[in-house]
């Protein structure tokens, strides 16, 4: 059950207690940034970097709760308040999370009159830095740009398109232009590669992945062998069909379809003449 709490009294000294808790990293987290201290604002509340627009905003209605762990209010939810009397209604217009529970809200997604989601950022690694930037079209995700190393530059752009990946472009050599572009296919497997050698952006060469190549040329192969057998089958049955498509032994069928009157009898044959009958006698 969610925890729903309409004013922003947090309590303070267990956020902070919260917060404050983490000493010297594990070494197995000694590859991970420094975290992040949340800091507190002028009036005394903490300052968990809120992306959503709803300070002192009147327009505005703000629902805090808690998720799966988080002992405080992780994620703030803000509702426009479109209309009056009757027709005053509540919209979702952002929400933002705190995914690591370090009192910073590290993604903010938010949506349009609609409800529909626009954009979203996210820190994934917690160092206080946007490194994922997605846009959504009509609600569904559509583009991704990642910064995957996380030098404050994106150097990934992933397009998509109902839901699926389609394509992708790549910085590898973090020159900030992307040299590598990925097609994929309809089962969301890597079809082609796109490298750019001389960093002009343009591709230079074209790979294919062996592997679908070789299952295309296969199906192919296979298709082009049904399509011979068929034809085959198809030639070696003309041989006994007539050009109606008729099976031999169906005359009696091709008769009634005949007109009897228009019917020729061949003319008898002539009696053979006999040995005797070449010359006369002499
Ligand atoms: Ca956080
Ligand atoms: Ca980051
Ligand atoms: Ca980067
Ligand atoms: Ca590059």
């Amino acid at each position: 059950m969610r925890v729903r709490i309409h004013t922003l009294a947090l309590p303070l000294g267990l956020l902070v207690a919260g917060v404050g808790c983490s000493s010297a990293p594990d070494s197995k987290f000694a590859n991970q940034p420094e975290p992040l201290k949340a800091k507190r604002l002028a009036d005394g509340s903490i300052d968990d970097q809120s992306k959503c627009d709803w300070r002192g905003r009147q327009d505005r209605e703000v629902v805090e709760t808690a998720g799966p762990g988080a002992i405080i209010p992780n994620a703030r939810r803000v509702f426009a308040i479109l209309g009056t009397g009757p027709d005053r209604q509540r919209v979702l217009v952002c929400r933002e999370i705190d995914t690591n529970l370090d009192g910073i809200k590290d993604v903010v997604r938010k949506y349009n009159d609609k409800g529909e989601a626009l954009f979203e950022e996210a820190d994934s690694n917690y160092d206080g830095r946007i490194d994922t930037w997605l846009t959504f079209s009509k609600g569904h995700l559509a583009e991704a740009k990642l910064d995957n190393d996380y030098d404050g530059n994106p150097d990934e752009w992933d397009y998509y398109v109902g839901g699926k990946l389609v394509r992708a472009k790549r910085d590898t050599n973090r020159d900030g232009k992307p040299d590598r572009w990925e097609i994929y296919g309809s089962g969301g497997h890597l079809e082609r590669i796109g490298v750019d050698l001389d960093n002009d952006e343009r591709v230079d060469r074209w790979d294919y992945d062996t592997d679908i190549r070789k299952a295309r040329d296969e199906k192919e192969r296979k298709e082009d062998e049904a399509a011979s057998e068929k034809a085959a089958k198809e030639n070696a049955q003309g041989e006994y069909k007539t050009s109606d498509g008729q099976e031999p032994g169906d005359e009696k069928k091709d008769d009634k379809k005949e007109d009897p009157k228009k019917k020729k009898t061949p003319p008898p044959p002539e009696p053979p003449k006999k040995p005797g009958d070449a010359a006369p006698k002499p």
